[in-house]
């Protein structure tokens, strides 16, 4: 079941490499079994000519045509891979993300937003060793943040020290938090429920317990929290 857009192109790039790296192995293994049966040595076998042996230069063998497929099927997956590689990024690291009136119910964290206007961003700041989310109007809280579900939400990241990284394991996505630079993530998470961010670089003896808590709630419950915890 899918929980955010995220974790949706990421499994759908990941099912992509796989089918290709399975279709490989199968035609591979398919073609050496054949070959090893088809060209097993006989009683009546003999060396080819072309036999490489001691003190002699080898022949040309003449397989031009194979190196010419090898070449081109290579081509082939890798620009497979490439491609849909990039257009994931694409789609997730822009710095604004698309569908920005999806924002429509981010209205909720300031009372001036509008349906159609661009997204307001949190700010994310990892510190040795907890990370801090601000929203808004200046208002943070400590390992621990709320966003209404089937919202796009937008992440400005940064640090207050050293190299942090920040990651939602369930959503897939995480990228660097490093002092003086902001780095922006977005996501659209589709179900309810608590997910669990980690740093990911490790930043000292702490680091094994950077961890924090996202919490997506439904709109509703959303604005009232939001409404209510001042
Ligand atoms: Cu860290």
């Amino acid at each position: 079941m899918a929980i955010s857009n995220t974790q949706v192109i990421f499994d759908n790039l990941y099912g992509i490499f796989t089918y290709l790296a399975f279709l490989v192995g199968i035609i591979v293994f398919a073609l050496m079994a054949y070959l090893i049966i088809r060209y097993r040595a006989k009683k009546s076998s003999s060396d080819p000519e072309d036999t490489p042996r001691l003190g002699r230069i080898p022949t040309s063998r003449g397989h031009g045509r194979n190196v010419l497929v090898t070449v081109t099927l290579s081509t082939f997956l890798l620009a497979v891979l490439i491609i849909t590689s990039f257009a994931a990024v694409d789609t997730l690291f822009p710095n604004n993300p698309p569908n920005a009136t999806w924002c429509y119910s981010i209205a909720a964290y300031n009372q001036t937003q509008t349906a159609g206007q661009s997204c307001p961003r949190l700010d994310v700041t990892g510190h040795q060793f907890y990370w801090v989310f601000t929203y808004p109007g200046a208002r943070s809280y400590t390992n621990f943040f709320r966003v209404p579900v089937n919202t796009t939400v937008v992440l400005d990241v940064t640090s207050a020290d050293v190299f942090h990284d920040f990651g939602i394991i369930q959503f897939k996505i995480k990228t660097d938090a490093i002092k003086g630079r902001t780095n922006t993530i977005w996501f659209i998470p589709y179900q309810t429920g608590t997910y669990t961010i980690q740093c990911f670089e490790l930043c000292g003896t702490g680091h094994v317990g950077m961890i924090a808590t996202l919490a997506v709630m439904n709109v509703t419950a959303f604005q009232s929290w939001y409404g209510s915890a001042k």
